[in-house]
């Protein structure tokens, strides 16, 4: 049978979380595309979908967390507390979809299995779990860089008599009370989940590998009238956002933290620990929290002090208590130092003293103890970045797979090209920015609906980054992390976390700002760094 040289539909976006919501949106809303859109979950969100664990919030607050791109949008939608609760973000991104009429093209419980370039047709074949295939001129993939769940290899993990869930998974029918409870997993969602649960479970084990530097969140309800001054000031506050280093709505410091007598130091450190905001903390005391050792080492000292401080027993104290650098994503909450002192949770330092094996009645460690459990709940994070990208069998030119491309790690050109996949394009691919993310899945979206539509404009037929431009592009990412201290401490943001995955910078340290500079550059330039071809043959322009 003849290969089909005519597409099903212009383009195929995979995955509707916050990146292809609005993806969907610009290609057919803007560009007049048609699109089909693929979401392996039951339900539009993506990480507000599946992460439905008790605490599930933003980091970011919520005036920031959202879209900025449409100014009624903007007015229309409100929200009540300083951080967004899980269950409104899922309702804002419903009331998206539903506002621009997008849920008719977003197939839903429907994984995107392969997706692999036909060189002679020039088209995406689109494979998915229904059994069904599509081929398509464009194919975005919106896949999520916190999107798929690490479970650990645990001996006997799947032998608990009781529950077991990944926070990423969280079924809707479990209920934590009076029940005893096991979490492993101290980062962000661990923190997040301790402090809610430890209230309503009958007892809360917690079996933490590292401590990590926590700060306030300062969470708080929001008035309406504030609500109703912030809406005011949407303009200046987006101009902010897109002119900032972080892009979380407050001002970055200048200040460098050694050029400050130690007491302005502590003043500024107090200040915006009452504040709170763990972005706040790291880039609004001062600029160089991230980048210089000193600077580094009195932002974790006055953390440590506040461990010390909250928390009564000294040896839980000390457990808790982080001694490598403060160069994690920063991590913010609620209570989480004063939850330990809760007589119903138990903190098991899993370094110190090893989980053994999972048994049918709970965990044991290696002082021979076994915590009996009916809830163990994996907070242990994410294959980040590139996880649902290698799950796929996505194959560009010549039939290569997406891993032989990215054997030394995840790379591609400006966070959305990869070299070898024409037409394939990424929202928060590999060495994207590190910042709030709705803003910069809005620039990825809007930089590739330009492209996309430039393409469309003047008749060209396959849009590839060039190898040089990607490697080109991994550099610039490797120079800059190189110039942060993120790189010295074990984290997802460089692979670390998952067994067996190479080091690699997956992350653009250097700002939403200057990030948004290179895009407009590189499009300013004629799209730099880009083969369009035309007649079918590639050029580089
Ligand atoms: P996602 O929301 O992850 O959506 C990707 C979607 O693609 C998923 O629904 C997935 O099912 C789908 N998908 C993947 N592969 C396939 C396939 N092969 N076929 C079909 N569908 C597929 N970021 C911040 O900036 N601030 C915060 O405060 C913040 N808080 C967070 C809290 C939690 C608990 C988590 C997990 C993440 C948080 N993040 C935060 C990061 C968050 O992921 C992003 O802000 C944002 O939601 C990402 O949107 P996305 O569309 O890129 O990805
Ligand atoms: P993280 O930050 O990767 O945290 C995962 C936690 O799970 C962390 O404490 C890990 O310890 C722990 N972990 C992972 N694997 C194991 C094993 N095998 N045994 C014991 N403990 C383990 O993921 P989060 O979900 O908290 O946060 C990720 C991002 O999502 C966050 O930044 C937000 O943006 C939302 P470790 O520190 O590796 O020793």
């Amino acid at each position: 049978m003849d290969t089909p040289t005519t597409p099903d539909v212009d383009a195929v976006v995979v995955g509707a979380g916050f990146g292809g919501i609005y993806m969907l949106h610009t290609l057919r809303d803007r560009l007049g595309l048609s699109v089909r859109a693929f979401e392996k979950g039951g339900g539009v969100g993506g990480t507000w979908y599946f992460n439905r664990y008790p605490g599930a919030k933003s980091d970011t607050e919520g005036f920031v967390y959202r879209y900025s791109f449409d100014p009624d949008l903007l007015q229309e939608w409100d929200w009540t507390s300083r951080y967004l609760d899980q269950p409104d973000v899922l309702a804002y991104l419903e009331h998206v979809v539903d506002r621009f009429d997008l849920r008719r093209d977003i197939t839903l419980d429907t994984e995107v299995t392969g997706a692999a370039y036909e060189e002679d047709t020039g088209l995406w074949r689109v494979s998915t779990s229904t059994g069904g295939t599509l081929r398509c001129r464009y194919l975005v993939n919106a896949l999520g860089l916190l999107a798929r769940s690490n479970v650990p290899d645990i001996p006997g993990l799947d032998t608990f008599a009781g529950r077991t869930v990944h926070t990423n998974a969280w079924p809707d029918d479990l209920d934590l009370t009076g029940r005893r409870v096991g979490v492993i997993g101290t980062g962000s969602t661990g923190a997040q989940f301790i402090v809610a649960a430890a209230p309503v479970a009958g007892h809360l084990t917690v079996f933490q590998r590292s401590p990590q530097y926590n700060v306030p969140s300062g969470n708080r309800p929001v008035t309406r009238d504030e609500v109703d001054r912030t809406k005011e000031r949407f303009g200046e506050i987006w101009d902010q956002v897109r002119g900032s280093v972080v892009a979380f709505g407050f001002e970055e410091s200048g200040v460098e933290a050694m050029s400050v007598p130690p007491e302005e130091r502590e003043r500024v450190f107090q200040e915006n620990w009452e504040a709170g905001n763990g972005f706040r903390f790291m880039f609004g005391t001062f600029c160089d929290i991230a980048t210089d050792p000193e600077a580094n080492a009195a932002a974790a000292a006055f953390i440590r002090r506040k461990i010390a401080e909250t928390v009564t027993d000294p040896e839980t104290a000390r457990r808790l208590t982080p001694t490598d650098l403060y160069a994690k994503r920063p991590i913010c909450n609620e209570g989480y130092y004063e939850t330990f002192n809760r007589d119903d949770v138990e903190l098991v330092p899993i370094r110190e003293n090893p989980i053994v094996g999972i048994v049918p009645e709970g965990v044991r460690t290696a002082d021979g103890v076994l915590h009996e459990l009916d809830v163990l709940v994996l907070a242990t994070g994410f294959d980040a970045v590139d996880g649902n990208y290698r799950a796929m069998d996505l194959r560009g030119r010549g039939g290569r797979h997406i891993d032989e491309h990215w054997t030394g790690g995840p790379s591609s050109y400006l966070g959305v090209a990869k070299a070898g996949f024409p037409n394939m394009f990424m929202v928060l691919g590999p060495n994207g920015p590190f910042t709030n993310l709705p803003p910069s899945i809005e620039a990825q979206v809007e930089w590739i609906g330009g492209l996309i539509g430039h393409a469309e404009r003047t008749g060209v037929r396959a849009v590839e980054a060039t190898s040089e431009a990607e490697a080109g592009w991994s550099r610039v990412c490797r120079e800059i992390a190189d110039a942060t201290l993120f790189p010295k401490a074990d984290s997802w943001i460089f692979g670390a976390n998952i067994p067996g995955k190479p080091n690699a910078v997956m992350f653009y340290m250097a700002g939403h700002k200057a990030y948004r500079e290179e895009l407009r550059a590189v499009a300013d330039d004629g799209y730099r760094g880009f083969l369009l071809d035309r007649a079918g043959e590639a050029a580089t322009v």
